[in-house]
């Protein structure tokens, strides 16, 4: 594979962005290569700046459920840009979005858009921190939740891979009043209620953990979650920044019939624009200000444009819901080759799969924490990795990502898939 014009410009990058990225994942670290630059994306294809052509699971890490440039969502962007493309002031499309997350996502009486799923969670907390009174939260080891500093602390995505789960420029002050509990292990949650009686504002969690490869809780699990923090005063908060239209209309509190305090928004609502929102239950979110003395704010928060994407978005899936039943058949599909290909092979592996979400563990044990999925041996994952990329399939440049299926993912592209994968 030619790939002289992805290293100029790596090369010329180096000198201007810290590891020549925007976001360290990209920099392709962990999977012993050099990042490739990308020209466009059509469909379910992504395009090197060499004419290389994959058949993309990344989908921008969640995003691109519909695949890469929907042509009605393009042509509602160009006309909207047309408008003006942002004007710090209010606009009739954010209560339209607003209303239909609402519609899909009940537990959101009220909410707030922001720019990334960063500042989504980080809002969210300090709007439990203001409702509660309290400074404390608890998260899983393992789930990231983006890159504030009170939630740098164990976490998951890139922050793994970069053996930085615990970020240098967080003051150990902060970092103290973030305490770790261990994913499906209802008594290390039930310890840190216990030994922190009436101190803890939030619980965080991604229903589905999907940024440690994807971990799935186990039964009864996201329950008790509901209860212990309902007995303990605290507010639970889902990081739907993944999950959100993305295993069902309603995100995973509809698939799980779990209503959360607050939820966070990201990727798949700004259909592919900067676009986040934080929201819950209406006492919690009067809080912030004006109405009260959360503060938060952005120029750029409701972007004419991104709002213009995520809603058409939104009514896209909601027009051929159909798509959801498509893309998490052919994760199934993707699964199971995974699966068999081990099993014959007698290669250790351990594959989740829920909705359109999945990833292949290269480990024999199952994967249900945090612990499991750092059983995964990395550079077979990294072997794994070129030989998909050499051969035209562009997967997670890392273990612990997911593997995301879109609706623009067509019969022919799951059986390539498959096929490369037994090559
Ligand atoms: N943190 C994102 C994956 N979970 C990666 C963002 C990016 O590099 O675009």
């Amino acid at each position: 594979m030619n790939i002289s014009k992805s290293e100029e410009l790596y090369k010329i990058a180096l000198d201007l962005m810290p590891g020549g990225v925007n976001s360290p994942v990209r920099a392709f670290g962990s999977v012993g290569r050099n990042p490739l630059f990308i020209d466009h994306a059509r469909g379910s294809r992504i395009y090197d700046v060499d004419g290389n052509s994959f058949i993309d699971y990344v989908c921008s890490w969640g995003p691109g459920i519909l695949g890469h440039a929907h042509p009605e969502v393009i042509e509602a962007v160009i006309k909207a840009c047309f408008n003006g493309l942002t004007f710090g002031a209010p606009t009739g499309n954010e209560n339209k979005l607003a209303a239909l997350i609402r519609d899909c996502i009940p537990s959101m009486e009220m909410m707030r858009m922001v720019n990334s799923g960063t500042e989504a969670t980080m809002s969210a907390i300090r709007a439990a921190r203001g409702f509660t009174g309290r400074d404390k939260i608890i998260k899983f080891k393992g789930c990231y939740h983006g890159h504030s500093d009170g939630l740098l602390v164990q976490a998951g995505s890139a922050a793994l891979t970069q053996s930085v789960p615990d970020s240098s420029g967080v003051p150990a002050s902060f970092a103290r009043q973030t305490l770790v509990a261990l994913f499906n292990d209802r008594d290390s949650v039930r310890e840190l209620f216990e030994n922190n009686k009436d101190q803890i504002a939030a619980l965080i969690v991604e229903p589905v953990a999907a940024n440690m490869g994807v971990v799935l809780p186990e039964e009864g699990f996201l329950e008790f979650l509901r209860e212990i923090t309902e007995e303990n005063g605290a507010v639970l908060i889902f990081d739907e920044v993944i999950t959100g239209f993305r295993l069902g209309i309603g995100g995973a509190q509809e698939m799980y019939g779990i209503r959360p305090d607050l939820t966070t928004l990201g990727k798949i609502v700004g259909g592919g624009m900067p676009m986040a929102v934080y929201g819950g239950r209406r006492d919690i979110m009067k809080h912030v200000a004006p109405t009260g003395k959360v503060y938060q704010a952005g120029t750029l928060s409701g972007n004419p444009i991104a709002t213009t994407a995520g809603i058409r978005t939104i009514e896209l899936l909601l027009e051929d819901p159909s798509i959801y039943d498509r893309i998490e058949a052919n994760a199934g599909k993707l699964a199971g080759a995974y699966r068999a290909r081990a099993q014959r092979l007698g290669i250790p592996m351990h594959v989740n799969q829920i909705g359109s979400l999945l990833c292949a563990f290269f480990t024999d044990q199952e994967v249900k924490d945090y612990a499991g999925a750092l059983s995964s041996d990395t550079s077979a994952y990294a072997d794994y990795f070129g030989h998909m990329l050499e051969n035209g399939v562009y997967v997670a440049p890392s273990q612990f990502e997911a593997m995301f299926v879109s609706g623009a993912h067509t019969d022919e592209d799951i059986r390539r898939t498959i096929e490369v994968l037994e090559r």
